[in-house]
Parts: structure tokens; C-alpha cells; sequence
């Protein structure tokens, strides 16, 4: 079960634990974001993520123990905080099963530095969790 402890107001800024890990295919590669009540890893459908194309991620949301969450409400949101603007589309979440959610409509319009991030809701518990990607 899922802690039921408040949260509300709680924001992960200096806890995030980024690490990057290459499966056995040795293809793709997947982030994992350590927030903290989820593991949230991503997969994009282009690999290396591409600049200036429109392409998708499936976003995989597990408990702390490894368990799938599934009915989440999943926001995403990013941009380049040094050039100080958000995304250049609105990507659209839609859950796909087995933890797994969809994120179609992303894009990296330019070089540099870019934050993404998803606020996940799921039952009485929310998770903030970032990525970053530099091209
Ligand atoms: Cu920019």
C-alpha cells in the first residue's frame, strides 16, 4: 500500500536521482526520475530522442517497491528554464495499462538544456517527478 501520509504542499526539488541505464538490447535507453512515492521511468518511441520532431514517450509509473499504478491523473509540463519558456506543444497523456501511459505530442524545438515534468495523482498520493534532457 501506498503511504498515506500528507503531502499536499510537499514539492521534491533536491531529491531527484537521475540515472540512465541501457537494457540488454542495448537500444534503447530509459531514464529513471526517483520521486517520492513513484519510480517513473520513460521510453520515447525515437531513439536518441529527436530534435525538432514530434514523437511520443510511454511513461511507466510504479510504486517505491516495484508495483504498477494504475487510474493515475497524469499532467506534464517543461521548457527550457534558462531561455524561460515552457513547451513549444501540449503533449496529451493517456493511460495505456500496466502502468504504463502514453505521452504523445512532445517536442524539443532547440538546443540546451529541457525539463520535463509529470505531476502524477494517483489515489491520495502525489509525485512530482522531473527529467532532464540536454541536447
Ligand atoms: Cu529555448
Amino acid at each position: 500500500m501506498m503511504s498515506r501520509m500528507k503531502i499536499l504542499g510537499y514539492y521534491l526539488s533536491g531529491l531527484l536521482l537521475v540515472t540512465g541505464l541501457s537494457l540488454a538490447t542495448g537500444v534503447r535507453a530509459v531514464e529513471t526520475t526517483n520521486a517520492t512515492h513513484f519510480n517513473v521511468s520513460y521510453k520515447s518511441n525515437v531513439e536518441p530522442l529527436p530534435l525538432n520532431r514530434i514523437h511520443s514517450w510511454v511513461l511507466h509509473v510504479a510504486t517505491r517497491d516495484g508495483k504498477p499504478v494504475e487510474k493515475a491523473t497524469i499532467s506534464v509540463y517543461g521548457g527550457m528554464p534558462a531561455h524561460r519558456h515552457g513547451l513549444p506543444t501540449q503533449p496529451e497523456v493517456s493511460e495505456i495499462g500496466g502502468g504504463d501511459y502514453l505521452v504523445q505530442g512532445l517536442k524539443f524545438s532547440m538546443m540546451g538544456k529541457w525539463e520535463m515534468w509529470f505531476n502524477i495523482r494517483a489515489g491520495d498520493v502525489t509525485d512530482k517527478v522531473k527529467f532532464d534532457i540536454e541536447f
